[in-house]
């Protein structure tokens, strides 16, 4: 008598074997092959009023040291929630949250493999030491912490909101991911960077090893989307500027890429959709922000979310004032891979 599909199927099953027969990859309601990518992110928006009164809630209720490295609060995607281990995550390959460190505060040093930024949104003064280099932050900074770099947070003045992007979920899933505590705790300012004005601008000390400068004063960021403000700009992003790396000049990190765009008075972009999913913020102004046909309204403070593939088309909400956006996105790691694809919506939409 010969043998059944299914005790075939068992008698594999014993060997460590799987025949593709019975696989779901093909043709079921939940195949993984399909003409267009599929993902598990959602489009989301969080208020900003959400995000800074639990941060001030835990600013009372939760103190720095011992478990506790950093008070951070995480933009949990939820159409992440259901996935095992990598759940903590606010889109696949990228890590939000928005961190509160109080006047007198120490966050210990520490350095991990994959990469990070702060991105500063409210108040001003407190600082951080990345490989010993220390950068007093203010509103619309953005700070680089490549990867491996050590880095620890200080504030001697007043309270301190900014936003953490880092890659780890990406690094995560290629289950290669380190990080380790400084020895000593807090790394301290390295004796050529003492002084209060630290370096500016394109250049470096030349008796250091340190690369180009790792932050972007908002100052010259504003400055220079206002100095755009009359051009042609994206017609899918408006007046749109990337944060260069300061090593290569390519994207601000081998996996992610960091940007801040002005919208218009009025402005509506042209719609379009790419294999990269992005984070917002809503650093000035409110707009509106088209996914998949649908209409997620923001305004100053909140960050959203444009998973990939989904057509997106940003519009600002006011005739007078300008929107500005920061955001984050994957676009450098589907690159490397040659993986990115993008598409143009139909021209007048
Ligand atoms: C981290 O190291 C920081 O250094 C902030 O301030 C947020 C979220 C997940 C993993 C590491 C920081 C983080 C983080």
């Amino acid at each position: 008598m010969s043998k059944s599909i299914q005790q075939l199927d068992q008698e594999l099953e014993q060997k460590n074997l799987q025949g593709l027969w019975n696989e779901e990859l093909w043709n079921s309601d939940a195949r993984l092959f399909t003409k267009d990518p599929k993902t598990m992110v959602q489009p989301c928006v969080w208020k900003w009023a959400d995000i800074e009164s639990s941060l001030r809630e835990a600013g009372d209720l939760v103190g720095l040291g011992g478990k506790v490295e950093r008070r951070t609060v995480r933009l949990q995607n939820p159409g992440l929630k259901q996935l095992k281990g990598q759940k903590h995550a606010t889109t696949h390959t990228i890590h939000m949250s928005v961190q509160l460190l109080k006047p007198g505060e120490l966050a210990s040093s520490h350095r991990h493999n994959f990469g990070a930024f702060r991105f500063v949104v409210r108040g001003r003064g407190a600082y951080t030491v990345v490989d010993g280099e220390q950068f007093f932050m203010e509103p619309g900074d953005l700070i680089l912490n490549p990867p491996m770099t050590w880095h620890g947070h200080g504030n001697e003045s007043e309270p301190i909101m900014w936003l953490d992007g880092l890659d780890y979920p990406l690094v995560l899933s290629l289950q290669v991911l380190t990080w380790e505590p400084f020895p000593g705790d807090f790394q301290p300012v390295k004796e050529s960077y003492k002084s209060t004005v630290h370096r500016l601008g394109m250049v470096r000390p030349l008796w250091e090893k340190a690369a180009g400068p790792l932050a972007y004063k908002w100052s010259d960021t504003y400055r220079t989307l206002k100095n755009l403000e009359a051009s042609d700009g994206s017609p899918f992003d408006g007046v749109a500027l990337e944060f260069v790396n300061p090593a290569d000049g390519g994207h601000t990190f081998t996996t992610m890429a960091c940007g801040a765009q002005m919208l218009r008075p009025g402005e509506i972009t042209r719609t379009h959709r790419h294999n990269s999913s992005t984070i917002y913020h809503a650093f000035r102004g409110g707009g509106v922000t088209t996914i998949d046909g649908k209409k997620y309204e923001w305004s100053e403070g909140d960050c959203f979310v444009v998973p990939l593939w989904s057509w997106h088309s940003h519009q600002n909400a006011s005739k007078k004032e300008e929107a500005i956006l920061f955001s984050v996105n994957d676009q450098p790691t589907l690159e490397a891979l040659k993986l990115y694809r993008e598409e143009p919506g139909e021209a007048g939409k």
